[in-house]
């Protein structure tokens, strides 16, 4: 048996002196290079005594050695975990204990308090540092360059991404080989790539997006890439005019747009830029078209499902919709009580069926059941509508969760933390306007009795447990949350009151 994942993204380079990857001190990356530093790391993990369907969670900076990690994974059959820097210790102990993880790679600066954590839960750790050292590279420098690839099916597992849930706790979606490489293949098509495309790669590689959208199709044709290790605007200006592509937040977007030196001249030459993560506002779209000529690609996808439909290349790219379901692809709009197909127009819940639908969460089959329906449809969350044209418009989510500069936050991990604090006696978390994330946290609390909280304190509570994107920007306090008849706080109305805090009409 052959491992297709492997073979169809990496083994095939083998040898190849194409470049893989350019990075930002000027010097480049050979697919071959590439490939023998992914074989060490594979070698280095497997004479550490793990076997395939191991878990290995990696909290590492983007780095070439970061994204071999990857590829060493797949190929030794191994299951890798990514997860994001700015999680706190607090909340990397929970990934590492619901997957079981047998190794987790973190930065050398971390282990201290890593360590102690992952120990009692069998976990070994290892060093892989943003500038390529540490321990893992130190043991993979000392081993083969050769790897024997690990045979595996399409239905084995490649990777865990763990994705919160309403509850407050993170959910590990199951993603095969064939999720990862069905979606990949039709993306290639889809937005005609080729080996000759250089993708300008700003994005993290610890989700989907920057892993598994950009990353793999760039593998799958033996393109290039431009690896920056975050979007830095001075850079990504600087590097544009050696790429043909880039995917984005539409931060990035907006950003941009916000740069006098960001003009037509600047990327002419460029063939596609892509847009996902989170909504395109349609004046950043139309406000892109006018200063570039170019129109954005946007497209639609989950941790869950990877992508589920795109604009077209070559038709229309409508702006404010995210356009039609991918082949391969079933989407329906149903209604959220009865699970019915709703006549075409109306607006529903999003659901989605094929090769990409993930296999369901690590260990929670009552919430696997919840979302995955027995006939592989899977129940995104996001309410939507399709026009008569046949394009998908998302207009809201069915579901309590905040999108800040392409993070999802789940409001519940952070009410939870909020209402433990002295003198809260309830929260609720929203998200409103923001200028540059598009979506940001505000914190509504409610004072017990008598109470007067303390919101710097409050806010420090937040610093120690929760990653520095879910923290919110501000805190206020009201004497009463608005209800419903049926008790359930109407977040809505929390959001209509407040809508304007950070972005002043
Ligand atoms: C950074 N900060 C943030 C965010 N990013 N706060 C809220 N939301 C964020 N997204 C914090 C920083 O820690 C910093 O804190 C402060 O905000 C300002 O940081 P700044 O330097 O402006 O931010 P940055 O480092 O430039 O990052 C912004 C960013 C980044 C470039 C938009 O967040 C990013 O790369 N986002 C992409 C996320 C992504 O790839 N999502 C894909 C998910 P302080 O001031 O205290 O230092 S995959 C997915 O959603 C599906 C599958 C799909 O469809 O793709
Ligand atoms: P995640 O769970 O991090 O993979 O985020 C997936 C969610 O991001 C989806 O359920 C949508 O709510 C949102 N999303 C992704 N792409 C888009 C888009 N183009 N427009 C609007 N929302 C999007």
């Amino acid at each position: 048996m052959a491992n297709l994942l492997y073979d169809s993204l990496f083994g095939k380079h083998a040898g190849s002196a194409a470049p893989f990857l350019h990075l930002p001190d000027g010097s480049t990356i050979t697919y071959d290079a590439f490939l023998r530093m992914a074989a060490r790391m594979a070698n280095a993990m497997t004479d550490m005594g793990l076997e395939p369907g191991d878990r290995v969670a990696a909290q590492v900076e983007k780095s070439p050695e970061a994204l071999a990690l990857y590829a060493a994974c797949v190929q030794a059959g191994l299951i890798f975990l990514p997860l994001n820097t700015a999680y706190t210790v607090d909340e990397l102990s929970y990934f590492i204990e619901n997957s079981g993880a047998k190794l987790v790679v973190c930065d050398g600066a971390k282990q201290g308090d890593i360590a102690p954590m992952a120990e009692p839960l069998n976990a070994q750790v290892a060093t892989l540092n943003a500038d390529g050292s540490g321990s893992l590279m130190e043991r993979a420098n000392a081993a083969s360059d050769r790897f024997e690839t690990v045979s595996r099916g399409p239905d084995d597992l490649a990777a865990f991404l763990y994705t919160s849930g309403t509850t407050g706790r993170s959910k590990g979606a199951m993603l095969t080989q064939n999720n990862l490489l069905s979606n990949t293949e039709v993306l290639v098509d889809h937005w005609r790539f080729t080996g000759d495309d250089v993708l300008l790669h700003a994005l993290p590689i610890f989700h989907t997006h920057g892993l598994f959208v950009a990353t793999n199709i760039i593998l799958a044709v033996g393109g290039a890439m431009i690896f920056l290790p975050k979007f830095d605007q001075d850079a990504v200006i600087d590097w544009l005019p050696r790429a043909t592509t880039m995917m984005g937040v539409p931060t990035f977007y907006t950003r941009l747009l916000d740069d006098a030196r960001f003009t037509g001249d600047l990327v002419a030459h460029m063939r596609l830029f892509i847009s996902g993560s989170a909504p395109l506002l349609a004046e950043t779209h139309v406000q892109f078209e006018e200063r570039t000529g170019h129109r954005i690609l946007e497209r639609y996808g989950m941790t869950e499902t990877n992508m589920n439909t795109s604009n077209p290349y070559d038709g229309e790219r409508r702006a404010g919709t995210v356009g039609f379901p991918l082949p391969g692809v079933e989407l329906k709009v149903t209604d959220p009580d009865t699970g019915k197909t709703l006549p075409q127009g109306e607006i529903g819940q999003i659901e989605v069926r094929g090769p990409n639908v993930f296999k369901g969460y690590w260990q929670m089959p009552e919430k696997t059941a919840a979302e995955l329906r027995e006939d592989g449809f899977f129940i995104t969350g996001d309410l939507g509508r399709i026009d008569a044209d046949g394009y998908v418009h998302i207009v809201g989510r069915n579901k309590d969760l905040i999108i800040s500069g392409g993070y999802n936050i789940y409001p519940k991990e952070i009410e939870l933390l909020l209402d433990e604090q002295p003198g809260v006696l309830e929260s609720a978390v929203i998200g409103v306007p923001h200028p540059d994330f598009g979506e940001t946290v505000l914190g509504v609390i409610v004072p017990e009795k008598g109470a007067t909280p303390d919101l710097d304190g409050i806010m420090e509570a937040a610093q120690h447990s929760l990653a520095r994107f879910k923290h919110p920007r501000k805190l206020v306090v009201m004497e009463a949350l608005p209800r419903n008849t049926m008790g359930k706080v109407q977040k809505n109305v929390l959001r209509d009151e407040f809508k304007e805090m950070f972005t002043p009409a």
